[in-house]
């Protein structure tokens, strides 16, 4: 039986927070939320903006406005990824979550997938939308962005020893359980590395992580924030997660051995 099938019947509620960071996403933030708020099991949402000058905050407050299910964390000026989702898991932990799903504003994660990801948290901990297994990929990217990206994962896979084919995605679910398995306060990165220090902490946490295939649409509206920093701290930080150890903390209760496995 499903989590949500399951807390349906002993009428408990379970409850689901979606985080989503944003810098200068004005055009893409106002769809992305009504598509998100149509979802079904319903999903509380966190706007955390970094004070867009593009005015991305005060739209997301306006959205905030209309639906009490929707909230917004203002931080003072862009500090990139990273803080912002830290931001998002102290915010989930502070309140009770039981699922947390993190996602990029500008539909390449897409919101219809949302309800399959947290439907395979049933078998796991975490759940990674992963465009490196059978039924998922990219649409839109030229051949050098594949290729950086395809070495991104392989390059994790020698260093770090992860078994994920996708090691650098950042739409995924977790279980609360997951966030308590870190100690957000050693959390070094910032940009896409971030994906990959938390891949890392939980398959040394021993935390059951699931593959499942996602569609991955490039970014039709507004500018990505890649840059040559964000690529040179995740090629520095696999070997500093390598030979000092990564963000996982002591888990609260005995979990099953390190394993990843793949769901369709
Ligand atoms: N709050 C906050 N959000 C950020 C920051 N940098 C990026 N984001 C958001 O994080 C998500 C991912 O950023 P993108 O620019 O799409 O990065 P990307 O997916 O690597 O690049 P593209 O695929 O080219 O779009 C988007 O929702 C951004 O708006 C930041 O410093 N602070
Ligand atoms: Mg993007």
């Amino acid at each position: 039986m499903s989590l949500f099938a399951f807390a349906f019947q002993t009428g408990t509620v379970m409850r689901a927070l979606a985080i989503v960071p944003t810098y200068n996403e004005r055009d893409n933030l106002p769809p992305l939320i009504d598509a998100l708020l149509a979802l079904e099991p319903p999903l509380d949402l966190l706007v955390i903006d970094d004070n867009s000058p593009d005015g991305t905050g005060r739209i997301a407050d306006g959205l905030a406005a209309r639906s009490d299910r929707v909230q917004v964390l203002h931080r003072a000026a862009k500090e990139g990824l990273g803080r912002a989702y830290i931001a998002g898991f102290q915010y989930a932990l502070e309140r009770s979550y039981d699922s947390i799903i993190h996602m990029d504003a500008d539909f390449s994660h897409r919101p219809e997938d949302v309800p399959r990801l947290l439907r395979a948290l049933d078998d796991a901990d975490v759940v990674v939308g992963s465009r490196r297994i059978s039924g998922g990929r990219t649409i839109g990217w030229s051949p050098t962005r594949q290729l950086v990206s395809a070495w991104g994962s392989i390059y994790a896979r020698l260093v770090l020893g992860l078994r994920l084919k996708d090691c650098t995605g950042g739409f995924k679910c977790m279980r609360r359980r997951a966030l308590q398995a870190l100690d957000l306060t050693k959390v070094r990165s910032n940009g896409y590395a971030f994906h990959v220090e938390l891949n890392y902490a939980w398959s040394q946490a021993g935390l059951r992580i699931i593959e499942v295939p996602i569609v991955f649409p490039d970014r039709v509206r507004g500018v990505s924030k890649m840059s040559a920093a964000i690529a040179l701290e995740a090629a520095t930080l696999l070997w500093k997660l390598r030979f000092h150890g990564g963000p996982a903390a002591a888990v609260a209760e005995p979990g099953p051995a390190p394993s990843v496995a793949r769901a369709g």
